[in-house]
Order: C-alpha cells, then structure tokens, then sequence
C-alpha cells in the first residue's frame, strides 16, 4: 500500500476513533490522549520539524546556485512575490464575497456580551519584518528558526556560489551530499507519518467541542466552501494556464496536503511539501527550493481566506456595516500581515486579532470562533501549502524556455 493510501486511512481512522472516544467515553479518551496519541503526534512533529531549518537552508543555498545566473534570481522572485500577493488577494476577496452571500454571522444567537479574547492584536509590522530580513546573526537566525531570515543568507551563500564558479566547487559539492542526507532523513522521517497524522488527528478531532461546531457550522462551512472554491479555481486554473492538469496536481501534491492537514503548520511540513513537488510534481529542485519555503512564510493564502470570513462574520454578529473602505482596509491588512508570521499553528488568529483591530471591529469576536479554529487551521494550512506548490508549478513551467536545469529530484 502506498504512503499516501497509510495516511489517508490514518487520518481517517483518527478522526472516527476521536469523534468516538470524545462522544462516548470523554475520561477514557482524555487518558488515552495523554498516553497515546499526543505523544505519537508529538513525535512526528518533531521529527519533521527537525528537519525543517537545515533543509530550507541547503535547498535554498543549492537552489540559488542551481539557476547559475542572478538575473533567473531576479526574475523567479519576481515572478513568485507578484503571484503569492496576488492569490492571496483573490482569496480573501472569495472569503469575504462568501461571507455576504452566506452570512453566517446575521442568524443571531451569538453570545457577544460574554465573549472575550486576550490575545494580542499586534502581528509583527511588515515594515519591521521586511529590514530584518538580513540577519546580523545567521548562526541565531537558523537557532531560533527566523524562516525570512534563514532565506534571505541562504541566497546571499547561494548567490556568491553562483559567482565564485569552481573555486567553491568543494563547498558546493558538500551542501549537494548534505542536501541529500536531509532528503534521506526526511523519507525515513515519512515512514512514521501513518502513526504521527493518527495521533495528529485522534486528538485533534477527539478534543473538539461538538456544540462548538454545531453553533458555529454556517461560519465553519463558509469557510470550508470558500478554501475549496479557492484551490480549484485559483489553483487548478494556474496550472491549467501552463498546460499541466489540475487532477495530476491535486493528486501527486496529496500527500504533503495529508502532512499539512495534520501538523497545522507549514514550516514542519515544508520537508515534505518540497520533496513532493520535486518528485511527483517534476519541479526543478532550484525553483521549488526557492519557492517553496519562502512561500510557507509569506504565502498564506487559507489564513487569509479565514480571516475574509472570520471579518465579515464579526461585523454581522455583532450588527457592524463595514464600508467599502474598510472592507479594502481588511483585505491591505490581511495580505500585509500573512507577509509577517510564519507557518505556525494559530498563527492565522494572531493576524485576525491585528485585521479586526484595524478596521475598528470586536477582537473579543474571536472568541467566538477559537472552539473551531485548530479544524479550520488543519484546512486551510493544506491550502496554503498547496499555493506554494501551484505558484512552483506555474514559475517552473514559465522559466522552461530559460532553465537548462534538468535535475528535478
Ligand atoms: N497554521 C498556519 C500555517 O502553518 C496557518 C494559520 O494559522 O492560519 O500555515
């Protein structure tokens, strides 16, 4: 049986032995939780996430060096901002015009008296993000895991690689074995994934409070609905647009899709989002190194369909008209934020709280929809993901007629 077959049955299997669990027996499940299925999500999670800062950097650093000319640099990252800030953009129009047609905030009903939310509404400002970029320290960028940080000296390495040619041959030859050691690991790492995404899942799903989800299924649903329509319209049509096809995508990216569904982050499954685009998607390890990556970072485009809906949600619930104005306001605010935090679980609330907070409306509202949001931040982390793949596919195909770069895993 296949990986991908072992952890779409593992995630199934998670998912009904928690709702199970959770409905029949909360105390057995609360134990078996702490025992078991913690413990095995943890495990893979940290598996994966130990991979995840030496291989953004000799990927990059070898993806950089991979397109033998700066000005293929220049052109890639071009061509990658314009298409992430683009996307994400469309997708939080498709959010919010979801959320006027459904309204699922106008039924009334909310508790919007009792609600609060302390969490903070500040989500780093992009201007400050942008100049730190360039570490003034590598070795404690890659420590504390500064993704932007790593990126932008893994390029500058990759860069003077490209220009000093032979004379860095040897260093070059060893990030190459070195890359293909953390390739190795992250295969090996693979192999437990069945038993990590069933403890993922299991306690996920298991922990959710179903009153929750019945109260909140219209807001739950929409944007469900709307992180859909986004990956088959957005995402099948980008690849459609460079002759590829949208069935062959959506299925060989799958499995990283699995991964990310149940780690809720994007940076723990960047090892594996990268790997399957180099093999089943037939990405050129340069490009989906440089893209890849930098999109788990600045590229979200499922936060920001959540917060589209999340916004427009609010404002009904709590009877708040937004203008044209602030509608524009929210959807500046949430492109710029998902520029600013990386692809951690719950980051998507932490860039809502600052949206809210811009256009005047209730942070506390959050609180109404924090009891569903690790379900959402499964799904829409498999899309945000799956908008880095696309945006690889699409820089890929386009750099065809420029790439001789022929190395594709
Ligand atoms: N979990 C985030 C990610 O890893 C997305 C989010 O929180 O909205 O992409």
């Amino acid at each position: 049986m296949s990986l991908t077959k072992k952890i779409l049955y593992a995630l199934l299997l998670g998912a009904v032995v928690g709702i199970i669990l959770n409905l029949t027996a909360p105390e057995f499940f609360t134990h078996i939780n702490k025992w078991l299925f913690v413990p095995l999500g943890q495990i893979f999670l940290n598996l994966i996430k130990m991979l995840v800062v030496p291989i953004v950097f000799f990927s990059i650093t070898l993806g950089v060096a991979g397109l033998g000319d700066p000005k293929k640099l220049g052109r890639i990252g071009a061509k990658t901002i314009v298409y992430f800030l683009l996307t994400t953009t469309i997708a939080i129009i498709i959010g919010i015009s979801l959320a006027f047609i459904v309204q699922p905030g106008s039924g009334g009903g909310f508790d919007t008296e009792g609600v609060k939310y302390e969490g903070t509404t500040e989500a780093p400002p992009v201007v400050e993000t942008l100049l730190n970029i360039i570490p003034t320290n590598p070795v404690a960028a890659m420590t504390e895991g500064n993704m932007l940080q790593i990126i932008a000296f893994s390029v500058f390495i990759g860069f003077a690689l490209t220009i000093l040619g032979n004379k860095t041959k040897g260093i070059l030859n060893l990030f190459e074995q070195a890359n293909d050691i953390m390739m190795y690991l992250v295969n090996l790492v693979m192999k437990v994934a069945p038993y990590g995404t069933f403890g993922l899942i299991a306690t996920a799903i298991g922990s959710q409070g179903y009153d929750a989800i019945k109260a909140m299924a219209a807001y739950f649903l929409v944007v469900v609905a709307a992180l859909f329509i986004h990956a088959a319209v957005t995402y099948g049509g980008t690849v459609a647009l460079v002759k590829r096809s949208p069935i062959e995508f959506f299925k060989g990216f799958f499995p990283a899709m699995t991964v990310a569904f149940s780690t809720s982050s994007s940076n723990a499954t960047l090892p594996v989002s990268m790997e399957t685009a180099q093999k089943n998607l037939k990405v050129p390890e340069p490009i989906s190194s440089f893209v890849q990556p930098l999109g788990a970072t600045i590229n979200m485009d499922g936060t920001a369909i959540m917060q589209g809906v999340a916004t427009i949600f609010i404002a009904q619930a709590w009877g708040v008209d937004l203008s044209i104005t602030q509608i524009l306001m929210v959807i500046l605010t949430a492109v710029l934020a998902s520029v600013g935090t990386a692809g951690v679980p719950g980051v998507g609330l932490i860039m809502l709280a600052m949206v809210l907070d811009s256009v005047g409306l209730p942070v506390a509202g959050i609180g109404l929809i924090i009891g569903i949001d690790r379900l959402l931040d499964m799904t829409r982390t498999a899309v945000n993901i799956t908008g880095d793949a696309a945006c690889a596919v699409y820089v890929a195909e386009t750099e065809k007629k420029h790439m001789d770069v022929t190395k594709t895993a």
